[in-house]
């Protein structure tokens, strides 16, 4: 997978180069790069942001930087036309269903904006090119597009096949089947007191999987009733 992100601090994107993903990039599963988005600016002062036509607080990102910057990135995609995102706290939210989606994808460019947001002009621009998705990780609004974009990377990058070593785990974990993942343990058995649910110890393993599905279910009552199916409305 080839992944271009766009920025004016392409610095934050340092630590993708640890772990796993740094691995998937030396071993070619993927090739990521991160360009500063003033490279295609040509004044003195490199300028990429300028006041809001009626007014306002805060400074808007001009057109014609994400103009050149996506002609560019564009131009040089395989087969297929780019997927290109812009983390926006103003746009749909970014689930696992959404990595699963952009992890089949040959081609992401990431827009990260700044400021008080991109020129309106350059998302309907950028529909010419490939399709364009406005994406959120959610409720809260972060400075930038940039950790936004780390984390979606982070999502997307372990799903392509061959990065996370063992695919079994992928599939036992939190979302991946809408329910929380089950609690684990490691020896000693007794620490400080506590002792490991003796079911675990057990040996039985359809005993084991029956009893974290019930623990999976339980914590997503608790924590996250929101990912359950209604339940059914009480007698009354
Ligand atoms: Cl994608 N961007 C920004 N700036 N803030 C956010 C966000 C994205 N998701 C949640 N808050």
């Amino acid at each position: 997978m080839r992944i271009d992100v766009l920025s004016i601090f392409p610095s934050y994107f340092d630590g993708l180069t640890l772990s796993l993903l740094g691995k998937a990039q030396a071993t070619g599963l993927l090739d990521l790069k991160v360009r500063d988005l003033r490279e295609w600016t040509s004044d003195r002062h490199r300028t990429v942001d300028d006041t809001p036509y009626g007014g306002g607080a805060g400074m808007v990102m001009k057109p014609e930087p994400w103009g050149l910057a996506l002609d560019e990135l564009a131009a040089t995609s395989s087969d297929e036309p780019p997927t290109i995102i812009f983390p926006s706290p103003a746009g749909e939210v970014f689930t696992q269903k959404t990595a699963r989606q952009l992890s089949t994808r040959q081609h992401l460019i990431f827009g990260c904006g700044r400021y008080e947001g991109i020129d309106e002009r350059v998302f309907e621009y950028a529909a010419a090119l490939g399709e364009v998705r406005l994406v959120s990780l959610g409720d809260y609004v972060l400075n930038g597009g940039e950790v936004a974009t780390m984390a979606m990377i982070e999502a997307i990058g372990r799903l392509i096949p061959g990065v996370v070593g063992n695919p079994e785990s992928l599939v036992e974990e939190s979302h991946e089947d809408g329910l929380l993942e089950y609690p684990s343990y490691t020896k000693p058995s007794v620490w400080r007191e506590r002792a490991v649910p003796d079911v675990l110890l057990s040996g039985n393993h359809a005993v084991i999987a029956s009893w974290r599905h019930e623990q999976q279910l339980e914590r997503t009552r608790r924590r996250r009733p929101d990912l359950l199916p209604d339940e059914e409305p009480t007698e009354r």
